[in-house]
């Protein structure tokens, strides 16, 4: 069996250490490179804005009067600041909720900014974002609500599709380059409600065209998926492979929806990583009664760790007041998430460690690091070059207070044990003494060709 070391370098540093060994090349599913910038991103930021803010309600009716759209001093850069102080790299917008509110001035209906007294109708919050985002160097993207109560064509099958095909026309062409468009499932008609017939494959395919680097996000995808809870929480496991079948479009409900949105499946033909969103708020729009039920730092860096740290991505959601800007509380939480982020993760002490593996039979692995000196370490980073796939089901992370060869079995003690690793694997234990840790990779369905290791 051949042995090699190995270190592995991300923007010219060392960053950790990889324990890799040889295989054949990659049989399973893969992400396209729009799937995995969007990953490693690892995080976006959401904004709710809209009618809602000014009426105080989460789900609009339709019938507001866009008079009451009326920011005082709407400042998106605002947004994009704090948003990059906080690490956010994308921001997500709602160009139009399910109260069909247009936040840009569409041709397609009068339901719109245009006919708000913000900036004399001549406004428009989508380009205001986009600018703020270029000039922040972050990505923007959109959300545009299929479910709309405003407009009369919807439930009418055809005459909506075209509006809706319409609506992202306009989005995706007169902003430069979208990153990410969000379909959202909900639809809250009841029995006698509207129902609308909506044309997925042309919407799709309407995107590919006109944002071909563009991710999508569903329940259905295609590119990236709900993680089926509004509560930032990814499934554990969670495969970024999915069956397509089990959830054919956005808001399909059925056995094995919410499990295949929360876990993915290992033999899935299609690569459709998760996506976590939540709010810092208790509300997805801004309600001045929620001021005091802002997400604390700690749930804020939990989150990090039930998202990111269990292979999907976070998006937090942080509402615009009425006056267009992010409230000072969350501003200040998002500072305080990213240096509490900055602190956990300031010294990895496997950086520049040459890694051995021992063995790799099959589905199985083993190996270890020897870190310079007794290091406490409290949290493993596991990383999967996913951009080979994602092949490892279940391992076992252990220290020992010695180097591996003067280890003997009574010295391993057990810090970490899991199932999926995927893109990241964040695991926390008890502040630990060690000299050295040993990975096994006890499952998985093809052999992985390396895995990424940093301790902190
Ligand atoms: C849900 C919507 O109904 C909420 O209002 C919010 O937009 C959330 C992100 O998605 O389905």
């Amino acid at each position: 069996m051949e042995r090699r070391d190995f270190i592995y370098t991300i923007g010219g540093a060392v960053v950790g250490s990889r324990l890799r060994w040889p295989v054949p090349g990659p049989t399973r599913a893969v992400p396209t490179a729009a799937q995995l910038q969007w990953q490693r991103d690892e995080l976006a930021m959401f904004l709710h804005f809209g009618v809602n803010t000014f009426t105080d309600r989460e789900w609009g009716d339709g019938t507001e009067d866009p008079a009451i759209f009326a920011p005082t001093a709407l400042d998106a850069r605002e947004w994009a600041r704090s948003a990059k102080r906080g690490g956010f790299r994308t921001l997500i917008l709602t160009a139009k909720h399910h109260d069909g509110f247009c936040l840009w001035p569409t041709r397609t209906t009068e339901h719109s900014v245009a006919k708000s007294p913000w900036r004399g109708g001549q406004g428009d919050v989508v380009r205001e974002l986009v600018d703020a985002c270029r000039a922040e160097g972050l990505r923007a993207g959109v959300y545009l609500s299929p479910w709309d109560r405003n407009n009369p064509t919807y439930g009418t099958g055809a005459r909506y599709n075209d509006l809706y095909c319409d609506q992202l026309t306009e989005l995706l062409t007169r902003y430069g380059d979208i990153a990410e468009v969000w379909f959202d499932g909900a639809n809250g008609e009841g029995p006698n409600g509207k129902r609308q017939a909506y044309d997925w494959p042309r919407v799709w395919a309407l995107v590919r065209r006109l944002q071909p680097n563009a991710v999508m996000f569903s329940d259905a995808g295609p590119d990236v998926r709900w993680c089926g809870n509004e509560n930032g929480s990814a499934g554990d496991p969670n495969w970024s492979t999915v069956d397509p079948g089990v959830v054919p479009y956005p808001g399909a409900s059925g056995a094995g929806v919410t499990a295949a949105l929360q876990h993915g499946d290992p033999n899935g033909a299609v690569w459709r990583p998760a996506e976590a969103d939540v709010s810092i708020r208790k509300g997805w729009f801004y309600h001045p009664a929620d001021d005091d039920r802002v997400k604390s730092i700690d749930e804020l860096s939990d989150l990090y760790f039930t998202s990111v740290g269990r292979n999907a991505k976070l998006l937090l959601n942080v509402p615009p007041t009425r006056a267009g800007l992010l409230h000072d509380v969350d501003v200040r939480r998002l500072a305080g998430f990213r240096d509490r982020l900055q602190s956990l993760f300031e010294v990895d002490h496997a950086v520049g460690v040459p890694a051995r593996w021992s063995r790799a039979v099959g589905g199985r692995a083993e190996g270890h690091i020897d870190l310079p000196a007794p290091a406490s370490i409290s949290i493993a980073r596991l990383e999967e070059p996913i951009e080979r796939g994602q092949t490892i089901a279940a391992y076992a992370l252990h220290g020992s207070v010695k180097p591996a060869s003067q280890s003997s079995s009574g010295d391993w003690r057990l810090l970490a044990k899991g199932s999926t690793i995927g893109n990241a694997k964040l695991d926390r234990f008890a502040p630990t003494t060690v000299r050295s840790v040993r990975l096994s990779i006890d499952a998985a369905p093809e052999p992985a060709s390396s895995i990424g290791i940093r301790l902190y």
